[in-house]
């Protein structure tokens, strides 16, 4: 069996890691799916953020700062809105506003979600396949001490803030796999789950009928690798949202999370002492350098996932 390499990756972490593996291995042996929940549609076109995200990172164009968007963006469209007396809290770039405006178009002409990424990533001459979790609507909402709120509400509108009690995934219920994510599910020796939010990256693509099951049962060898670091979120609210649902903000809060959908848990060096606990939640755990502030180190760590989840390194389990 040829080996074949599936990562499930929300925004910004997952796209670091993304990068890193799509640096070691040749296109036909990597699927990156990404999670849609956070997708919505502004001003009439659709936006699917992680998607976008991922699919500019790899094609190294991404604003790195700022970790969604693009390098060099300008934001006259939303200005020249602004005057007109629109809504202008999600700030789409004048470049980026291409990016909507066609793909809006391809769904129009009947293109799936999945068809219409393959168009964009082959335009921007990205080779590896990216895929959407699934081609149906799926929307992540979050219900906060001020009520139920839209992803981008929360995210972005919101800035996070209000206390988080549980979240949704509207629409996932009747939702199937992209044809391509499922067939990488087949395919896969090696699962990555990305550094991204459990809560709402990784957990959406998991809400799908059938993905969980699917991985729990894969023969593949199946790797986390933390959001968190020295107990702190390296980008976005995980660390926050871990404690207003209940857990602490940890490596191990994470790896639980994860139980029974890994055997491998790439902890941070910064908390190589919680090694003993993940290993007890029956992982085996592996500490890493996974501060990825460049491209060597997105590489590195890609390798070290790569290494420590060689099918041959785990089928005992
Ligand atoms: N994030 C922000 O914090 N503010 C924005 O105005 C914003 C606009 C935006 C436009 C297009 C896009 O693809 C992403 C955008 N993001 C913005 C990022 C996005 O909200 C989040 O990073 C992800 O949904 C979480 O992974």
């Amino acid at each position: 069996m040829s080996n074949h390499v599936l990562a499930l990756a929300g925004g910004v972490g997952g796209a670091k890691l993304a990068l890193g593996l799509s640096r070691i291995l040749p296109p036909d042996q990597l699927t990156i799916v990404v999670n849609t929940g956070d997708d919505d549609v502004f001003h009439g076109l659709h936006v699917s953020p992680d998607l976008d995200t991922v699919m500019y990172t790899l094609a190294g164009l991404s604003n790195r700062e700022q970790g969604w968007g693009l390098e060099g963006e300008t934001f006259s469209a939303m200005d020249r809105l602004e005057v007109l007396g629109g809504e202008t809290w999600f700030r789409l770039g004048d470049s980026d506003l291409a990016t909507h405006l066609r793909r809006t178009q391809l769904l129009r002409q009947g293109f799936t979600l999945a068809q219409a990424t393959s168009e964009l990533c082959a335009r921007l001459g990205v080779a590896v396949r990216i895929t959407p979790m699934t081609n149906a609507p799926v929307r992540t909402q979050v219900e906060t001490e001020d009520g139920v709120l839209p992803f981008q509400e929360y995210f972005v509108h919101r800035r996070c803030e209000p206390r988080v009690r549980s979240i949704r995934f509207k629409g996932a219920g009747t939702a199937e796999p992209a044809p391509s994510f499922s067939d990488a599910l087949d395919r896969a020796t090696i699962i990555v789950f990305c550094p991204s939010n459990p809560f709402v990256s990784i957990d959406p693509i998991l809400a799908i009928p059938g993905v969980r099951r699917r991985i729990e049962n894969a023969g593949a060898a199946r790797i986390a690798v933390t959001p968190i670091i020295g107990g702190r979120a390296v980008k976005g609210p995980v660390g926050k949202m871990l404690t207003e649902l209940g857990h602490d903000s940890s490596s191990t809060a994470v790896a639980t999370h994860y139980r029974g959908l890994c055997d491998i848990f790439a902890l941070d060096e910064a908390d190589a002492a919680a090694a003993p606990e993940i290993e007890a939640l029956g992982m085996r755990a592996v500490v890493a350098a996974t501060l990825m502030l460049d491209d060597a180190s997105k590489i590195a760590l890609a390798r070290r996932v790569l290494d420590v989840a060689r099918p041959d390194a785990v089928n005992a389990r």
